[in-house]
């Protein structure tokens, strides 16, 4: 019984003192600047100390939700840590009040170990840190008080009165009164010879009243503080931006791109389908009035661009296909878009690379790095320094308002989102951020095909079945897709045209499924690339090149 009362009590006095610390540190990062927020700036140590496979877990298994989950496993640890923190206070009071500077503690390291942050960004975890003690060391005794003031289990249950009696409030006022004296539990064994089960009541009331209101407050001030850095966000200035149109715009698409069939992927990717993978727990707020993209290292001029200076060169716009090497065999990692950007090759040519730059390094605002190899960049392929995507600004989360693209490079290398720096460099000289991770540093796409329809377990009436999916090998292009069914011949699909080499392509292939006993078979697929290189047969993991093998479908024939 008392047990249960230390637990619930020490809990509450724990999560008011970690509710309070987090709600206060809210303003004081919306006042710091961007990106402070204690909570943010631990979820984000935790993506960049946790063990690659952990890591690959969470974006295979939590998918574009892996930022939520873990921003969600921040607070349940935090909680946690909370309650024991509370728990323990109840007994030893500086104890727990030292577990809430602890947390304090880490918030700081992980705010000012984030890249760029100075040493004003550790105030939103100091302040809160401060709060969070002063609420426990507060509550604490409070909390003690009313747990030893219970009666001893086994003794019959008191009466609680519903409302308190002027007499009661006179005791405890009183009693009040003798805590800050002589300490919590002469407090409450003065209550307990006073009038017991009355006072009990009501300094249990008084300690709810008194975290229920900390609770309250600190939430408040948490949603204030969140709105408050919200006004920073770039949404608006996005929305406003009109951006000039392209000196050398895409070509229009063939017709026939898209062979429009029932679940087949369309030909350019919605917004909404379209992959995201980034390192960003807070996606970057890069307004266009501060943007600067340095461009240096081992180069003859470095030069610094604002971003007019982007727009004022020669625009083109291009149709390319995105993809992720952490694309699992059948998987969805890719997305094709209208990009709009100034070729890297002519920002190279300016700033004149020495020779042995073989490495251009790449930086996000937010600190993540990418290496790109000097030479692709320079072989007439569309690298682009994006600024407009399908028509429009950059989306925010897709690197606003400038991002990389090299076709036929996975992303990993190639697509720095909310890019402010372009480092020459050698391979030898900087290993990037998934390279530090065991990634290769040279990563060219994969040919890949995946079917989309039929669905996998789909039940088909015998008669003629439509196969029909994507296959990819940017910047090679896909000179033929087959297909297989239970590992027969290999039948020649039909490809839909495309505007380039850049892009995935979709095909089909009418499959006769009469000829076919009635029950479950097995569809296969493969590519082959304009280099005449047939995708491997042999399945690999996407770690750490990106994955191999032909993608199958089970389907029974009714
Ligand atoms: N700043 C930054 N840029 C990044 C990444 C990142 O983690 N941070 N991830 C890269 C990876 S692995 C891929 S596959 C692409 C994905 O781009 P998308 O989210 O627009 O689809 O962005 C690349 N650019
Ligand atoms: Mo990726």
């Amino acid at each position: 019984m008392t047990r249960m009362r230390t637990l619930g009590f020490g809990a509450l006095t724990g999560v008011a003192a970690a509710g309070a610390a987090l709600g206060v540190a809210e303003p004081v990062a919306a006042a710091v600047g961007r990106g402070s927020s204690p909570v943010v700036a631990v979820g984000l140590a935790f993506i960049d100390l946790v063990p690659r496979p952990i890591k690959d877990f969470g974006i295979e298994t939590f998918g574009q939700n892996d930022k939520v989950a873990l921003l969600a496993g921040v607070f349940v640890i935090l909680a946690v840590f909370a309650v024991v923190c509370g728990v323990v206070s109840l007994r030893h009071r500086l104890l727990g009040a030292a577990g809430v500077a602890l947390f304090g503690v880490a918030g700081v390291v992980a705010a000012v170990t984030r890249p760029g942050a100075g040493p004003v960004a550790s105030l939103p975890a100091l302040v809160g840190a401060a709060i969070g003690v002063g609420v426990l060391l507060f509550l604490a005794p409070r909390a003690a008080a009313v747990v030893s003031a219970q009666p001893p289990a086994g003794s019959p249950k008191p009466e609680i009165p519903a409302e308190p009696t002027p007499d009661d409030e006179r005791t405890s006022g009183r009693a009040d009164a003798m805590r800050t004296d002589e300490g919590a539990s002469g407090a409450a064994d003065a209550m307990r010879t006073k009038t017991p089960n009355g006072v009990t009541a009501t300094s249990r009331r008084r300690f709810l009243s008194l975290a229920g209101s900390a609770l309250v407050v600190s939430a408040g001030l948490g949603v204030a503080g969140r709105y408050l850095s919200s006004l920073r966000d770039v949404a608006a200035e996005r929305l406003k931006l009109a951006l000039p149109a392209a000196a050398d715009p895409a070509p229009p698409l063939p017709a026939g791109v898209d062979l429009k069939l029932p679940d087949l992927t369309p030909f350019v990717t919605p917004e909404k389908d379209f992959y995201r993978v980034d390192t960003a727990l807070a996606v970057p707020q890069l307004s266009t009035d501060e943007y600067r993209l340095k461009i240096h290292g081992r180069v003859r001029s470095p030069m610094t661009l604002t971003y007019q200076d982007l727009l004022d060169r020669e625009l083109v716009e291009r149709v390319i296909t995105l993809s992720c090497v952490s694309n699992e065999v059948g998987g969805t990692l890719a997305g094709t878009a209208r990009w709009l950007g100034v070729p890297l090759k002519a920002l190279l040519d300016e700033v004149q690379p020495e020779g042995g730059a073989d490495q251009i390094v790449t930086r996000s605002v937010d600190g993540w790095t990418c290496g790109t190899p000097t030479s692709v960049v320079r072989d007439g392929r569309d690298a682009l320094i994006v600024v407009g995507m399908n028509g429009k600004p950059l989306p925010i989360e897709r690197g606003y308002p400038v991002r990389m693209l090299v076709p036929g490079l996975y992303g990993y290398v190639s697509a720095t989102k909310w890019l402010v720096d372009i480092e020459l460099t050698s391979f030898s000289d900087f290993d990037p951020y998934w390279v530090k991770r065991g990634w290769k540093a040279q990563a060219p796409i994969k040919t890949f095909s995946r079917i989309d329809t039929p669905r996998p377990l789909a039940n088909s009436k015998a008669g003629t079945v439509t196969v029909a999916g994507v296959a990819w090998a940017q910047h090679r292009g896909v000179e033929r897709v087959e297909v297989r069914v239970d590992g027969g011949e290999w039948n020649v699909a039909t490809l839909a045209p495309v505007p380039s080499a850049d892009t995935w392509r979709q095909w089909r292939w009418d499959w006769d499924a009469t000829k076919v006993a009635p029950g479950q078979h097995t569809l296969a697929v493969r590519a082959t690339d304009r280099t005449g290189a047939t995708q491997p047969e042999q399945r690999a993991k996407p770690f750490p090149d990106g994955a191999t093998g032909w993608h199958s479908v089970v389907v029974t024939v009714e």
